[in-house]
């Protein structure tokens, strides 16, 4: 299988995450996305990563639908579930994630992309509300988890990572103590800790 790489990405980190936990590692080629002569466009027209091409050569594009075939092909217990209520709250607790990381990467667009008199201070605003209520969200969700690492644990410390690592929330380890103190816990788990982007 390869699944088109980019070492930057938050996405891509929670599907090689899974791939670690489901012991697929060993099975998958990384070719990096961003090379020159690599038209990622050809096999997915969002040109996004992570994009996967399967041994059958089927092309899967998101992250979260990478995540779910690692879950059906590989070994161990089934990490979205096997009955259709798990099965929903797994997947409600992963979404709540990508949204939020969806808000952090909106905010540092604005912030990269735009020169700071074009930007939209109405903008960030209403994708910083996104953090501070999807951030509460997720603090009363940690404290339900369990210490097995699951699909919303490497969604969360994925983003929290994300959102450390390019200042998009400062203070948000003062605001929200116990998520804080979960995601130290959390980031050390050999899954976590394998995928972590080296910082420069
Ligand atoms: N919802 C997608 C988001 C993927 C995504 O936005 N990937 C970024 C890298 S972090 C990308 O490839 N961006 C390139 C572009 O938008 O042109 C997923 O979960 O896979």
């Amino acid at each position: 299988m390869k699944l088109f790489y980019s070492p930057s990405s938050p996405y891509v980190r929670m599907a090689h995450a899974v791939a670690i936990l489901k012991g697929l590692d060993d099975k998958l080629e990384k070719p990096p996305a961003r090379e020159a002569g690599v038209n990622l466009d050809k096999l997915n027209p969002l040109n996004k990563v992570p994009t996967l091409l399967t041994d059958e050569g089927e092309t899967l594009i998101e992250s979260k639908l990478i995540c779910q075939y690692f879950d059906e092909i590989g070994e161990g217990p089934k990490l979205y579930g096997q009955d259709p209520q798990t099965r929903r709250r797994v997947l409600q607790q992963e979404a709540l994630g990508h949204g939020v990381l969806d808000a952090a990467v909106l905010c540092r667009m604005e912030e990269r992309m735009r020169e700071p008199e074009m930007r939209s201070a109405q903008w960030m605003e209403r994708q910083t509300k996104k953090l501070e209520l999807g951030f509460a969200a997720i603090e009363t969700i940690v404290g339900r988890l369990g210490p097995s690492l699951g699909v919303p644990h490497i969604t969360y410390v994925c983003m929290l990572f994300f959102i450390d690592q390019h200042k998009i929330y400062p203070g948000w380890r003062e605001a929200f103590p116990k998520l804080a103190a979960w995601y130290d816990r959390t980031r050390t788990q050999p899954a976590l800790a394998a995928s972590e982007p080296k910082l420069t």
